[in-house]
């Protein structure tokens, strides 16, 4: 079903589709973005978002992309997971959980360079807040995403 058509029908007087993201959660465009508090390594950083019904960040646009890079500036933490990955096919970078190859980048010059010691991708202070491949091993916080057709849908 189209959402915003299910949102206007339903819930107009309550103006619940602008006040969807739980709380904690950022509003930008149709998506809840959490900024998690603990570092975890890729897989467990994706689970954290999996419990919330979310999954790590996807950066679809230089949009969302920027919208992002401005957020993560004012947060005094230096590394950021998001939903991005080679671990499949070395070389072939694809956002979770679709498997849906990445078409818009924002590698920082010289990344990804890690070959298959770095199968998952981030973003970091110390790169201006562009990505990086870096091992999946590595302790950082995640960002997870909850896309509005997930979040109100649910039940
Ligand atoms: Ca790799
Ligand atoms: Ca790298």
């Amino acid at each position: 079903m189209n959402t915003k058509l299910f949102c206007a029908v339903i819930f107009s007087f309550f103006a619940f589709c602008e006040s969807v993201c739980p709380n904690g959660w950022v509003r930008y465009e149709h998506s809840c973005y959490h900024f998690g508090h603990t570092a975890y390594n890729f897989l467990d950083s994706q689970r954290h978002c999996e419990h919330y019904g979310a999954s790590l960040v996807n950066l679809e646009s230089k949009d969302e992309s920027d919208f992002l890079k401005g957020f993560l500036m004012l947060l005094s933490d230096q590394q950021h997971w998001i939903g991005l990955s080679d671990a499949t096919n070395e070389g072939i970078w694809t956002w979770y959980p679709s498997e849906k190859r990445a078409e818009y980048t924002d590698w920082d010059h010289g990344q990804p360079n890690d070959g298959t010691g770095g199968n998952c991708g981030a973003i970091v202070a110390s790169h201006n807040y562009h990505w990086v491949d870096v091992p999946c091993s590595r302790q950082f916080k995640p960002v997870c995403e909850l896309v509005d057709d997930e979040s109100i849908i649910v039940g």
